[in-house]
């Protein structure tokens, strides 16, 4: 049998995309940056068929790069850009998306890894509970690439990322074999956690096929307010005072003005708070019963609040929120970004968000650089448009980064775009033992190679 046919008989031949017309939707990630050729995009529907495929590329020595919904930021999900001897699979999990059903005992649910983000959400919401992770990508992203790039998103302050949810997973190997630990017990102490370790790693060691995933309450009351502060330093200062004052806050998000500018033209409505400071940081409070009395006796005992504008229905809250969650989309209609998404200890934040320009500038003096993120992980996404010099303006800002105690990826992964880094946030030790563990799951190397670990 031909490696196509294997993979035809895999999957189902209508499950194997040959055509590049059909593969080229899959081969370029969201923002345009990264694109690669692929031998077949294929899309298996259970773990079974993804031991077949994996086989299959084993047998054939052909690598596999992962793909969930497509949204990764960071190259890993795409194959290689430039001329391949040997193109990978690119398997597709989107296919994987079952709901199990949702266990009120346990709080925990099982699905398939390609459940999308909204769909899983959907579910537990059904089921009277609530999953503890939510991000702008809610639409497309999956389960599965959520826990292979450990994403955060924003309600890390209150429910944790994304390998905290993990209770339990099902993967298959590179040679086949499938592991499968999803009685989700709540006690188990028999030895390395499989799961917690593939969490995190870029499907560079297994192929993730269910998760058995945490369950957090439903907390049906929301109160969300956009405060206009003078800048980081005062928007930092805002969050500890409001920390220990709201056991209800979910999320604490930090925006520029240029960015809000740039997000209302996009969505074309009117910026709110115009010109009353250069930062802005939304909160989101939530609870069983209305928090938004205990909200704004929170915001009132705050010096740094220059203005405040707090949401009165649902519909405000969606519009506040679509300020600080456009702000991928309004920069991407600027043309393809250079994406740096990291964090450093919050006593370093204002640091960091005062010495990005200089920093970025030196690389690149005619670059356009925005910035936004997550203030209560001090977690910043930086956006540089216009940079010819991709890898020297990288060079710079994870410099930064690295010298101010941070991480050079906060929540979106390593990928392709950062791999080459990956000794400024990780030791020599770190990363040999990466390698070891790396060559014990996937001794051919077959899995995401360039993904995560550098070259060496
Ligand atoms: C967000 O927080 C995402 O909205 C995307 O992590 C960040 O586009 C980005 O740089
Ligand atoms: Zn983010």
């Amino acid at each position: 049998m031909t490696f196509e046919a294997a993979l035809r008989s895999a999957v189902g031949p209508e499950h194997v995309l040959i055509d590049p017309d059909l593969r080229a939707s899959y081969e370029r990630d969201w923002t345009g940056r990264f694109s690669g050729e692929s031998r077949a995009v294929v899309r298996p529907a259970t773990a079974g068929e993804v031991a077949r495929v994996l086989e299959a590329c084993t047998g054939a020595r052909v690598p596999v790069v992962v793909q969930g919904g497509n949204t990764g930021l960071v190259g890993g999900g795409v194959p290689p850009a430039g001329p391949a001897d040997n193109p990978p699979v690119l398997l597709v999990t989107t296919r994987l998306a079952d709901l199990g059903e949702v266990s009120l005992a346990a709080r925990q649910v099982t699905v398939g890894a390609g459940t999308t983000l909204a769909a899983l959400a959907a579910h537990a919401r059904a089921a009277g509970l609530d999953f503890g992770v939510d991000l702008a990508a809610r639409e497309s992203a999956t389960a599965g690439g959520m826990v292979a790039t450990n994403a955060g998103g924003i309600r890390v302050l209150r429910h944790g990322s994304m390998r905290e949810q993990v209770a339990g997973v099902e993967a298959v190997l590179a040679d086949g074999r499938i592991v499968s630990r999803l009685d989700g017990l709540a006690k188990d102490s028999t030895g390395y956690d499989i799961g917690h370790l593939l969490a995190g790693s870029e499907g560079t060691l297994a192929v993730l096929t269910r998760l058995r995933l945490r369950l957090v309450a439903a907390e049906p009351e929301r109160a969300v307010a956009f405060v206009a502060v003078a800048g980081t330093s005062d928007a930092v200062d805002l969050l500890a005072s409001i920390l220990p004052k709201l056991p209800g806050l979910c999320a604490a998000e930090l925006c520029f003005a240029r960015g809000v500018e740039l997000v209302a033209r996009h969505l074309g409505i009117r910026p709110p708070l115009e010109g009353a400071g250069d930062a802005y940081v939304l909160v989101e409070v939530a609870g069983e019963v209305d928090p938004v009395d205990d909200l704004l006796a929170a915001l009132a005992s705050c010096p740094q609040v220059l203005d405040a504008t707090v949401a009165a229905s649902a519909a405000d809250r969606a519009r506040l929120w679509a300020l600080r969650e456009g702000h991928t989309e309004a920069i991407s209609t600027l043309g393809v970004p250079v994406k740096l998404d990291v964090s450093v200890p919050v006593t370093r934040l204002a640091e960091l968000a005062g010495r990005l320009p200089d920093a970025v500038a030196a690389a690149e003096p005619a670059a356009d650089l925005l910035i936004f993120g997550h203030l209560a992980e001090a977690n910043l996404h930086v956006n540089v448009l216009g940079a010819a010099d991709t890898e020297g303006v990288t060079s710079a800002v994870l410099s930064l980064v690295a010298s101010l105690g941070g991480s050079i990826s906060s929540e979106h992964g390593v990928g392709r775009a950062k791999a080459r880094w990956l000794g400024l946030s990780r030791s020599r030790a770190e990363i040999d033992v990466m390698r070891s563990v790396k060559a014990a799951f996937d001794p051919l190397g077959l899995l995401n190679p360039g993904v995560l670990l550098p070259a060496e």
